[in-house]
């Protein structure tokens, strides 16, 4: 695993709540490098992102109220520079290609906003990274899932690979190495376990066992890749539920944002990740182990809705696995937030120190419920193609 991938002594800013405070207060000063039409009036802390920070600006303009302003964490993202231009690629890609398709629906693409010396971030005095970016106006997003709103989850993650299937994947960087690539995520686990003394738990040996049971499953997407079952494409990378903006009014989905990890990968991560997290009400932070299944009603309605536009880019052998990549998506997020608890919780904010144990028995109870009904899964995509 590179260094780049495995950043060793990141901040954990919500466990110090001074640092908490001081970022909000540079996050005030800094919005106003990006605030061109208006007069900053308010800044605060927005969404539940596990990695960077990010705040919501309201300006008092008669156009546009807000945009989103970010701190970009630069021990996960070592060169935020490339955010930025695959940011700048991808839109503007995109906005020539709905110029061309007919869409008789509201779709949007966050825009990258410049400072008033029209740069595309920001470095503070202590070297911290801002950028920002326009806020899809009269929408909101869900951190838990509501059954009517599966097929539009589907149709933004069909519509966001639909929109770049015709961009070569070599225009875009390689923002985060190493990502979705389950079996690097074993090996930094296993470097990781080498070098702890593990505090043993029931909850600690469940993880332990649920992991060495599934070495060789690991490696199911990259063995497609690497014997060309599957191409690469480029991915979204994070298309969880609450990365999809919804129409206030019509309840629609409007958008996709998060677009920092936009950039070569498999179609499959995406399609594993959007059905993890859409399928799963209790969510991804539930203690509530039990409560967590796998909702087989939500998986068909967001199938449904990502395959009403994806369809003519798919391929035979793309079918074949997406199950695997529902049931892989699931256990890496469970590894990864199990590696982290090991690490001493370096990567992903947490809330407290077992946090990210929490989060890795959910998922794991979530892929457990998964692999309990792969006969009604494989059949739900079957019959959808
Ligand atoms: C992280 O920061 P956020 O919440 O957008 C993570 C995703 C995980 C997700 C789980 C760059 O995303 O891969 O699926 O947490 N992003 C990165 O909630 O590691
Ligand atoms: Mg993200």
């Amino acid at each position: 695993m590179t260094e780049e991938f495995n950043p060793q002594g990141a901040e954990n800013l919500v466990a110090m709540p001074s640092l908490r405070d001081a970022t909000r207060t540079a996050g005030a000063a800094i919005a106003n490098q990006f605030a061109q039409w208006g007069k900053v009036t308010d800044v605060k802390a927005f969404g539940s992102g596990n990695i960077n920070d990010t705040f919501l600006v309201t300006l008092d303009s008669s156009e546009e109220q807000h945009f989103v302003l970010q701190r970009i964490n630069t021990q996960v993202f070592r060169q935020p520079k490339l955010i930025m231009e695959n940011m700048r690629t991808f839109t503007e890609h995109v906005h020539k290609r709905l110029q061309h398709i007919p869409l008789n629906r509201r779709w949007e693409v966050p825009r990258v906003l410049l400072t008033k010396d029209a740069q595309d971030h920001w470095r503070d005095a202590d070297g911290s990274f801002w950028r920002a970016i326009s806020f899809i106006e009269g929408s909101q997003s869900f951190d838990t899932m509501r059954g009517s709103h599966a097929k539009e989850i589907g149709y933004a993650l069909g519509m966001f690979h639909n929109l770049i299937s015709d961009l070569p994947s070599e225009k875009l960087a390689d923002t985060l190495q190493g990502f979705h690539i389950t079996p690097l995520y074993l090996q930094h686990y296993e470097e990781v376990l080498a070098k702890t003394s593990v505090r043993k738990s029931a909850e600690v040996n469940y993880c332990l066992q649920f992991v060495s049971d599934r070495q060789t499953f690991a490696h199911i997407l990259e063995n497609a890749k690497a014997e060309g079952k599957l191409p690469l494409r480029l991915m979204h990378g994070d298309p969880k539920i609450n990365n999809v903006m919804f129409d206030t009014a019509t309840q629609q989905a409007v958008s996709i944002i998060d677009l920092d990890t936009v950039k070569p990968g498999l179609v499959h991560y995406d399609i594993g990740d959007c059905l993890r997290s859409g399928c799963n009400p209790a969510g991804e932070e539930t203690e509530n182990w039990e409560s967590i299944y796998f909702d087989t009603d939500l998986c068909q309605g967001i199938v449904k809705g990502y395959l009403s536009v994806a369809k003519a880019f798919l391929t035979e052998n793309d079918y074949a696995y997406i199950y695997d990549a529902i049931r892989l998506i699931a256990f890496e997020l469970g590894l990864r937030f199990f590696a982290d608890y090991l690490a001493g919780n370096i990567y992903f904010k947490v809330k407290h120190p077992e946090h990210n144990l929490a989060r890795a028995i959910a998922q794991f109870k979530l892929t457990q419920s998964i692999e309990s009904q792969e006969t009604q899964i494989r059949n739900i995509i079957k019959d959808m193609k």
